[in-house]
């Protein structure tokens, strides 16, 4: 038995599940056992039997710079050694504040969180409390953590698992969220109208990495600003995965539509827990201590945290790293199409997230989505695993490009792929 099995064993007696996330257990790939992971280094990370993978997944997002950056490392390290957590306020939360401001051009005032559920539900709470009205607007196929009011048709995990929506979210708590389609204009415009009135916001991934990458259709952005206008609605962008990641001001920065709130996570912590969301100060400071909005949160801002995001965000002031993500990006997309070139299957990418579908494609929207070949993903991704290439365990996610992949770890997937599709 692999070690990886011996583990998962022990860990089905100890863990729902045997994982800490559902999509971990990669069942929907096939998989009798998930793999176990040791170690990362760069863009590789090594099972516990000793195998060792070019790694696409990267953590879900948030290892721009790949595993283990030594300066990531470092700065962990001097801050631990300092104390790991307070509760009280720190000049680096003050630092990655601000760069968090500088970065994002929407955000005027930034609250730290621990992690993008966190974020997403309280933005959205802000977004109720500012306006005073209740109902959400989000689309299907879109994630945005579990938080009970967003755990309506979500894309993330329960679409792999094929739940609708979760059991134990009261009906009340999402009979003011209205789901509809992504990319579709008409179907927003007809449920404003009849929402318009308790409409508190629109929540929207401006580029959807969880029912696999979605780009917006052109003008669909500046539709979604235009009717939260014409409605009173906030307009809240998820850029938990697209943020820092298709531009260092995120989908709002490289589609040129500023949102009201901004939720951010993954590469916004630089791999450790932390996420935030942020907006418009006069919406922000409605937040307690000073406004009535409640919310809190005992690791908010943490030291190992905003040391690890501080050498990150400060980092991508370079211009030159978007430049590699974007030409790392477009080699492995034109690498993969070729490969699958004349099959089911087609590849979406914005900037340095992608997807291979088992779908000819386009895929516009989770019903286009959800009509992929998931059994044949499932090959794929074990096809891939035999050749030392680790992708998401689940049709509807994404390959993270990183500054650590090159070359030799584009080549090697790009051949994987052409093997399967010959
Ligand atoms: P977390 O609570 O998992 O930190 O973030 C929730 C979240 C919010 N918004 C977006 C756009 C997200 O993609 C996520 C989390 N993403 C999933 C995978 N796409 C995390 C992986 C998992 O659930 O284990």
């Amino acid at each position: 038995m692999s070690r990886s099995a011996e583990l998962y064993r022990r860990a089905r007696q100890l863990i729902p599940g045997g994982v800490n996330s559902p999509v971990r257990a990669m069942r929907s790939v096939g998989l009798e056992a998930p793999l176990f992971l040791r170690r990362g280094e760069g863009a590789y990370v090594e099972d516990e039997d000793g195998n060792r993978y070019v790694d696409w997944v990267m953590s879900w997002g948030p290892l721009v710079f790949g595993h283990a950056d030594a300066e990531v490392v470092a700065a962990v390290q001097d801050a631990a050694v300092g104390g790991t957590t307070f509760g009280a306020p720190t000049e680096r939360e003050v630092e990655l504040a601000a760069e968090i401001v500088d970065a994002v051009p929407s955000i005027e005032q930034v609250r730290l969180v621990s992690s993008g559920t966190e974020a997403a539900m309280s933005a959205l709470r802000l977004a109720r409390g500012a306006t005073r009205r209740d109902r959400v607007l989000k689309f299907a196929g879109c994630y945005h953590g579990h938080a009970d009011a967003l755990l309506a048709s979500a894309g993330s995990g329960l679409a792999t698992l094929g739940i609708p929506s979760s059991p134990g979210v009261p009906t009340g708590a999402t009979a003011d969220t209205v789901v509809c389609p992504f990319n579709d204009v008409d179907a927003v415009a007809a449920a404003v109208e009849r929402y318009g009135e308790g409409l508190a916001a629109i929540l929207v991934e401006p580029v959807p990495g969880n029912m696999g990458v979605v780009p917006p259709a052109p003008g669909f952005l500046e539709a979604l600003r235009a009717l939260c206008d014409a409605s009173g609605a906030l307009l809240i962008f998820d850029e938990v995965i697209s943020g820092f990641r298709v531009a260092r001001g995120g989908a709002q920065e490289r589609f040129g539509v500023r949102p009201d709130l901004t939720v951010l996570g993954k590469i916004a912590g630089g791999g450790l827990p932390l996420a935030a969301f942020g907006g418009r100060a006069e919406v922000m400071e409605q937040l307690a201590p000073g406004g009535a909005v409640y919310q809190a949160g005992t690791l908010s801002g943490n030291p190992l945290a905003t040391a690890a995001a501080l050498v990150v965000l400060r980092r991508l002031r370079d211009p030159a790293v978007y430049e590699r993500l974007e030409a790392s990006g477009a080699a492995l997309e034109a690498g993969l199409r070729e490969a699958v070139a004349g099959a089911p299957a087609c590849v979406q990418r914005v900037g340095a997230m992608a997807t291979l579908f088992c779908h000819p494609g386009p895929v516009r929207d989770f019903d286009t989505a959800a009509a992929a070949d998931t059994e044949r993903y499932g090959a794929l991704f074990r096809h891939f695993l035999d050749r030392g290439v680790y992708v998401a365990p689940s049709q509807f996610e994404a390959l993270f490009v990183s500054t650590a992949h090159g070359e030799a770890e584009i080549e090697r997937t790009v051949a994987a792929a052409a093997e399967l599709f010959a």
